[in-house]
Formats: C-alpha cells, sequence, structure tokens
C-alpha cells in the first residue's frame, strides 16, 4: 500500500484500487471547493490507468461528508455560483469512468449524500445515516440528489427525505434501495476494498462498458434534470430565507424564515 497525501483528501493504492479518503475531521469532511478539486485532480489523471480497476471513496468512521461546506457556500453570490458553475468539478467526478465505490460511515448528509450517489453503489456501515436536510437551511439539494435520490429509492422516501430533511439510517437505506449493503463499521473498508478488488481483477474495458449500462436505465433525462435543479439551487442566493439559514448555522441558533 502506498499513501499520498493532498490536502483534505488522502489517496492510497491498495493494488488496483485506489482509495480516497475525505480528510477534514475538524468539519466533518464538509465539501468545500478545495476538497472538491483535489478529488478530481487526483482521481481524474488516473482514470485512464489500465493499472487502476477501481476507485473507493470513504470518509472516517463518524462522518463520511456532512455536506456541503455551508461557511463557504454563505459567502457565496447568486452571481458567482451561476457564473463559475460552482458545482462543475463535481460533474467531472461523476463522470470518472473507473467504477467507483463509496463506502459510508457515519454522516452522509446533504452533498454528502449526493457524492456517494454519484458513486457507482454504496456499502454502508451499520452506523451510517443518509439525508438531504439542504431545506433545514432554506436550500434543496444542489449536487443531483433531487435527481438520482428519486431514480434509487422513488418519489414517496425522496419527497419524505428531501422535504422534512430526516435522515434514514442504513437499514433502511438497504431496503429502500440506495445502499447495496451493511456492514458492520468495523469491517466497512475491508469488505468495501475486497468487492473493489474483485471488480479490479475483471477487464477495466468490461467493467466499464457494464457500468455504463446499467447508468443507461436510469440516466434518460438526468442531464435536463441536473441542469434544472443546479439553476433552482443558485437562484436560492437570491432569497433571505437561505441567507437568513446559512447565517442560523453559522451562528449556531435557529433560522427565523419569513418566505421572502
Ligand atoms: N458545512 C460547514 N461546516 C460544517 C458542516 C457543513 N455542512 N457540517 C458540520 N460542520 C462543522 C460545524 O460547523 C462544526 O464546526 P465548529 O466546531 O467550528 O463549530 C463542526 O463541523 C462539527 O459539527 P457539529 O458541532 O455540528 O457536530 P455534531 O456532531 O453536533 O452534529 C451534524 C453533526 C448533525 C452532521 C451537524 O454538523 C449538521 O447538521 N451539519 C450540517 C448538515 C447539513 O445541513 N448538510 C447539508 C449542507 S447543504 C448541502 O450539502 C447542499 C448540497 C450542495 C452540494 C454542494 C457540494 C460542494
Amino acid at each position: 500500500m502506498s499513501v499520498a497525501t493532498q490536502q483534505h483528501v488522502l489517496i492510497e493504492r491498495h493494488g488496483r484500487v485506489v482509495l480516497a479518503r475525505l480528510n477534514r475531521p475538524a468539519a466533518l469532511n464538509a465539501l468545500n471547493a478545495e476538497m472538491m478539486n483535489t478529488l478530481v485532480d487526483q482521481l481524474q489523471p488516473l482514470d485512464d490507468d489500465p493499472d487502476v480497476g477501481c476507485f473507493v471513496i470513504t470518509g472516517s468512521e463518524r462522518c463520511f461528508a456532512a455536506g456541503a461546506d455551508i461557511k463557504e457556500l454563505a459567502s457565496k453570490s447568486y452571481l458567482e455560483l451561476l457564473r463559475t458553475d460552482f458545482f462543475r468539478g463535481w460533474d467531472t467526478f461523476a463522470a470518472l469512468r473507473t467504477p467507483k465505490l463509496a463506502a459510508v460511515a457515519g454522516f452522509a448528509l446533504g452533498g454528502g449524500c449526493e457524492l456517494a450517489l454519484m458513486c457507482d453503489t454504496i456499502y454502508a456501515a451499520d452506523n451510517a445515516s443518509f439525508g438531504q436536510p439542504e431545506i433545514k437551511l432554506g436550500l434543496i439539494p444542489g449536487m443531483g440528489g433531487s435527481q438520482r435520490l428519486t431514480k434509487l429509492i422513488g418519489k414517496a422516501k425522496a419527497m419524505d427525505m428531501i422535504l422534512t430533511g430526516r435522515t434514514m439510517d442504513a437499514v433502511e437505506a438497504e431496503r429502500a434501495g440506495l445502499v447495496a449493503r451493511v456492514i458492520p463499521a468495523a469491517e466497512l473498508l475491508e469488505t468495501t476494498l475486497a468487492a473493489a478488488a474483485t471488480i479490479a481483477s475483471y477487464s477495466k474495458t468490461t467493467a466499464i462498458i457494464a457500468r455504463e449500462a446499467v447508468e443507461r436505465a436510469l440516466e434518460g433525462g438526468l442531464h435536463e434534470g441536473i441542469m434544472f435543479e443546479r439553476r433552482t439551487y443558485y437562484a436560492l442566493w437570491a432569497t433571505n430565507d437561505a441567507n437568513e439559514g446559512m447565517r442560523a448555522f453559522i451562528e449556531k441558533r435557529a433560522p427565523a424564515f419569513s418566505g421572502s
């Protein structure tokens, strides 16, 4: 095993498997632009490497990722998000062709849940919890959640999660089809790396074609859906409630929404 360290993302090689660990423990792995860019910069050059057969994305035992970095986002203007297409790096991540597994322990909330959803499948520790709590901030999912979650678990449960902001535990997530397996937390990484090694032992070309075929079953209209979601997400920066929701989180107080 070899280890390369970039700020906030640790990369390890395990034979033909590349493990990326999100590593911002003080912020519960909240996803800021630097993490997004580092993850993409580290993995993209390996995408065409014939010696890399599978990626695994993980966090810590306590937290996969607690969402987009609310402190970073709160400082942005609508125009800045729109003009830079602030989240576009996540499209590059999602478009990586090498099979990618998410190994999720602890919180996978907001952008953290959406990052896991961008992977080909999710293996969950028994302490994992999934949620799209953006509505509590006056926001909606912005990294594809309204589309990918709905396609995976159906309208009823997706509406329930996105409108109430509640979390779903690992057992319910498996029952709903959000995760492939629930694994005792202590065995999560070992089991996921073993599955990744199995995938990486096959033809990379075949694995790529296989995953792309499965994707086709789900992706009709996804681009339009994500574009719609992204534009409306950015547009929330023009509302008082989103600004109030983010400020209230940072100031550790209850938000006072006005409907404006
Ligand atoms: N952004 C920034 N900082 C965060 C975030 C976050 N999402 N989550 C936690 N932190 C920070 C806290 O502010 C705190 O920092 P500090 O010590 O400086 O006060 C530290 O991490 C530890 O957090 P807590 O003290 O709150 O830990 P608890 O164990 O009490 O609670 C929770 C854990 C329940 C996970 C709680 O932290 C929480 O509710 N976090 C926010 C969850 C959330 O709302 N996530 C959705 C964010 S919005 C989003 O993801 C939009 C999707 C668009 C994707 C864009 C990707 C770039």
